[in-house]
């Protein structure tokens, strides 16, 4: 790395455990030191060292504009000085939240909260107060934030790290906890009981590398939660806005009971949102029993940034060009991929994907740890050192936005072409 992020990441470490305020970044994943941004404009992001980018990570999805959209970045100027923090209701909070009950019609109200963390925290405490059951059921290799709960069988940094179950967490919390395998329905039945409050699962698994649902494992999810009179959690914290404007939902036409954003909603700044049908809002305090608060939630800067962001989504072709580009991308790999005779998976739903050194089918988190780590962190630092910035874990999903020109993608297919030759050469085929 540069200089002046190797400095950066020494004094880093020092007052911040591993020099980072979230463990992915660390690079513990793949080694080495990570770039240290200052700034990021479009497709591109730059380091202290004045290294440039091409961004594949966009803050973890919610960039889906590519950086400082002017639109977006007006209607911050403008909020911020009307002032930061209000703790007070506002029109503007009405507004988006009108604007994703529009988008998600699942979600009839909606309550604001500061991150997806919040957010599915919140659903979960939800859904038990709604069922008075006390069990959850989610995935292995699913992620939902740090909530303790949830930090059973994680993916993201927990499995990339191999510390999938929390210390901090207590065992009586954990054991309530139960996991299934992801697209495996027949599992999924045998581990539901009645006791289960609700399933909680990514409809597009994004935390270990990105996994699409198998055609009618949603569904499958949907009939199971009825049989059992348990509710369907859609985590959308990655898909919503993202795969489409109605979210993974409105892709896979399934209806979820709550549903949970993240901070796409804020165009890249702190929010995230949970919403329901009327009945199951009206547990949540001021309404009802369920409570749950928050100074910053619906803060004014955040919703002006998710106002716009969401108005030019909907005003736009931006889910086709996304899909046209990202297709260019993929084609551009496989075609690579064979040229040198590397072996990989290359999955993807839209402009959320990963490229897993494994032949694959990657279907589940058992299939996704086949991946050759070792060839990824070879494939990961070479791709850097061309200039190209991806998520620093082969279980984590890379994004693209609408700043990622037909330019960008040529740059990129011709650059995948170089490392994998080299790929193929330093680790025979
Ligand atoms: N857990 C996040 C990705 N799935 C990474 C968050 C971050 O490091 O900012």
């Amino acid at each position: 790395m540069g200089k002046q992020s190797d400095a950066l990441f020494q004094r880093a470490q020092d007052v911040i455990p591993g020099g980072v305020n979230s463990p992915v970044r660390a690079f513990g994943g793949v080694g080495g030191t990570p770039p240290f941004i200052e700034l990021a404009q479009g497709s591109r992001i730059f380091d202290a060292d004045n290294l440039q980018y091409i961004d594949c990570v966009g803050s973890w999805g919610p960039m889906i504009l590519g950086h400082g959209h002017r639109y977006v970045v007006e209607a911050v100027k403008k909020a911020a000085t009307r002032g930061f923090s209000y703790g007070a209701p506002t029109a503007a909070e009405i507004e988006l939240a009108e604007m994703i009950v529009q988008a998600v019609p699942s979600m009839e109200m909606v309550r604001l909260v500061n991150s997806g963390t919040e957010a599915t925290m919140s659903a979960l405490r939800l859904a038990r107060a709604a069922t008075g059951r006390n069990k959850i059921l989610k995935f292995e290799g699913g992620y939902h934030g740090h909530v303790d709960s949830l930090l059973v069988k994680a993916g993201s940094g927990g499995a990339t790290f191999n510390v999938p179950d929390s210390a901090g967490v207590p065992k009586e919390l954990a054991e309530l906890t139960l996991i299934a395998r992801y697209n495996d329905l027949d599992d999924v039945r045998a581990q539901m009981s009645d006791e289960v409050a609700a399933i909680i699962v990514e409809p597009i698994a994004g935390n270990m590398g990105c996994i699409p649902p198998n055609p009618g494992f949603l569904q499958g999810l949907r009939e199971i939660c009825d049989d059992h009179a348990s509710l369907l959690i859609l985590d959308e914290v990655m898909t919503g806005f993202r795969v489409a404007y109605g979210g993974a939902q409105a892709r896979y036409d399934v209806r979820p009971d709550i549903t949970t954003l993240g901070k796409i909603i804020g165009g890249g700044m702190p929010i995230g949102a949970y919403g329901a049908s009327k009945l199951l809002m009206e547990y949540v305090s001021p309404l009802g029993p369920m409570y749950q608060a928050g100074t910053l939630s619906g803060n004014p800067v955040a919703v002006a940034a998710g106002r716009a962001t969401l108005s030019v989504l909907r005003n736009s072709s931006i889910y086709d060009d996304l899909e046209e580009r990202s297709a260019e991308f993929e084609n551009g790999v496989r075609a690579a991929s064979e040229k040198h005779a590397v072996p990989l998976t290359f999955n993807r739903v839209g402009s959320m994907w990963t490229i897993f050194f494994t032949e694959g089918p990657v279907t589940d988190f058992a299939s996704a740890n086949k991946s050759n780590r070792e060839k990824f962190s070879r494939f990961f630092h070479l791709m850097l050192g061309e200039g190209v910035y991806l998520p620093p874990s082969q279980l984590e999903a890379a994004f693209f936005s609408a700043a990622h020109a037909k330019k960008d993608i040529l740059q990129l297919v011709e650059r995948v072409d170089r490392v994998l030759k080299k790929v193929a050469w330093e680790f025979g085929t």
